[in-house]
């Protein structure tokens, strides 16, 4: 039987179940990798504790950043108080992907119903948080991808025609290879239901660096999680600089084959 799969381009609506009451107090992980964010960290913290979901709860999870964004963050921790902020440090830089498995592990380990992935530096909107978990609860999609892709969706205009045309074609090239109708499958900015993060099997995600996104969303399908895509426009980052390098882009080169054979044996 092929993977259930809610048709990217599905309107929430048209699935929609009305709300719980109480769904604002959903208990949901911001989980926010850091590395030398300082800058932006605590613009952040603060953005999403005024969000009217009192529910949420921000789990940074940092590589002893040398620019201090570990402390700095538990300083914000103790202020915001330990039930909705915590810090999780780690001994040094080994990518984005290790952050968010450890991240992710620990956020349902600590009873999140929901689990969302975060950029620390601005480029995923805080404001559409109520709306990715609202639509996750009406139409109980396991994954729910904020996405840069779908009609609606936009890129920042401080994007040269160069970085959105190579966006654009490393999301097609993973997507073709894995063929999916996924739209947006690198994205960061995703909203996991806690039962789908467990039937993944997060312990044994090997991406270390940005292929992390693919590898999830790709166990997601393949394991029949619903997967439904809400528009939203993402920013480039203002503060802080890129951690990018040449081995993580080889390895989102390589991965989508990878993932492929594997899945054939
Ligand atoms: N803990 C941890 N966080 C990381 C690591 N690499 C990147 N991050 C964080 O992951 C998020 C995304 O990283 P970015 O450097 O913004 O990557 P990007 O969004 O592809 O690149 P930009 O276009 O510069 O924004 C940010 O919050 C980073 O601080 C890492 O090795 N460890
Ligand atoms: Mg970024």
């Amino acid at each position: 039987m092929p993977p259930k799969q809610i048709r990217p381009d599905a309107t929430p609506a048209a699935r929609a179940v009305a709300l719980p009451d109480d769904w604002a107090a959903t208990p949901l992980t911001v989980v926010m990798p850091t590395y030398n964010e300082a800058g932006n960290l605590p613009g952040m913290a603060e953005a999403l504790m005024a969000l009217p979901l009192p529910g949420l709860r921000l789990l940074v999870v940092d590589d002893s950043s040398p620019d201090g964004t570990g402390d700095l963050a538990e300083e914000y921790a103790g202020r915001f108080g330990a039930d909705r902020m915590a810090v999780l440090h780690r001994a040094g830089k080994e990518g984005l992907g290790r952050a968010y498995a450890a991240g992710m592990a620990r956020a349902v380990a600590d009873g999140a119903r929901y689990v969302l992935q975060m950029d620390a530096d601005g480029s995923h909107p805080v404001a559409k948080v109520p709306q990715l978990l609202g639509v996750a609860l009406s139409t109980g999609a396991g994954v729910t991808i904020g996405s840069r892709y779908v009609q609606g969706g936009s890129l920042s205009e401080a994007w040269g025609a160069h970085r959105k045309l190579l966006s654009r074609w490393a999301n097609a090239y993973a997507g073709t290879i894995l063929g999916t109708r996924v739209r947006d499958i690198t994205g960061g900015f995703n909203l996991w239901r806690e039962d789908a993060l467990r039937a993944i099997d997060l312990a044994s995600v090997d991406s270390a660096g940005y292929s992390f996104q693919v590898e999830m969303k790709y166990r997601a399908l393949r394991r029949g999680q619903g997967i439904i895509e809400v528009p939203i426009h993402f920013e480039d980052r203002t503060v802080g600089e890129s951690k990018m390098n040449l081995m993580v882009q080889l390895e989102s080169v390589a991965m989508p084959w990878r993932l492929r054979a594997r899945s054939r044996h």
